[in-house]
């Protein structure tokens, strides 16, 4: 197989260099990569250390925004970036919010502190992880999703009324707020939790979903409406 995908497969960055893959209907291998013990000789593929990485053949790509751009270049059809230059920025911009901001803050605060700490230490989150988390929620995060509802709108996708790079972008790491217990209230947000609930059912993210839940997703039972 030419085209390999290196990193765990729970990674927001992972998934979104997955699911853009399915989407454009290319095969690949995927090689789980745990970059906080990775294997020798991966500071060679990773400069950075960073999941993930791609090969293709014997080509390497570093970062997943990267790695997405030279697929979309690599195999054209069909277009996962906007052609109108205000909309490709537009795309750009909501992957770089979801990356830079909303990673930033639900990464750290909600996916490590209640699933990956605890099931390191194989002990449930304790109550200050869980009130950070639900501060971070509430304080931090709410502000972005009413950023994202407004900007969908009534559409079905983010930018130009079809798939792109930034919905893929945002219904990654989603994903891992979903293991962790947290999902956009549907009162609230509808639209935004409409969207995901269409994203992570189509065939690009639903099976990459069923194989994470049975280690990562046990508390998504606790999400409320
Ligand atoms: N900008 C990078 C971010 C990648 C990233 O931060 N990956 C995390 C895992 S989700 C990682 O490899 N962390 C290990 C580290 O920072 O040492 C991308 O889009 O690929």
């Amino acid at each position: 197989m030419s085209l390999v995908v290196l990193g765990a497969g729970v990674s927001p960055f992972v998934r979104k260099v997955r699911t853009f893959l399915a989407e454009k209907g290319q095969a690949y291998a995927h090689e789980q990569v745990n970059p906080f013990s990775p294997p020798e000789g991966w500071r060679e593929l990773s400069p950075l250390g960073k999941i993930p990485v791609l090969r293709d053949g014997e080509r390497v790509i570093n970062d997943s925004s990267v790695i997405c751009q030279y697929l979309e270049r690599r195999f054209p059809d069909p277009a996962l970036y906007p052609r109108d230059d205000y909309d490709f920025a537009r795309a750009l911009w909501l992957e770089e919010f979801m990356d830079g901001g909303f990673v930033a803050v639900s990464a750290p605060k909600l996916f490590q502190a209640l699933v990956l700490r605890p099931l390191l230490a194989q002990k449930p989150a304790d109550a200050d992880a869980e009130a950070n988390a639900r501060k971070a929620w509430d304080e931090q995060i709410a502000p972005m999703l009413d950023y994202l509802e407004r900007s969908l709108g009534g559409a079905e996708f983010f930018v130009a009324g079809r798939l792109s790079i930034a919905d893929l972008a945002v219904a990654s790491p989603f994903v891992n707020a979903r293991h962790a217990g947290f999902a956009p209230a549907r009162k609230r947000w509808p639209k935004l939790r409409a969207f995901l609930e269409r994203m992570w059912a189509r065939p690009s993210f639903a099976p990459l979903i069923a194989e994470e839940v049975p280690v990562f997703g046990k508390r998504a039972s606790q999400i409320a409406d």
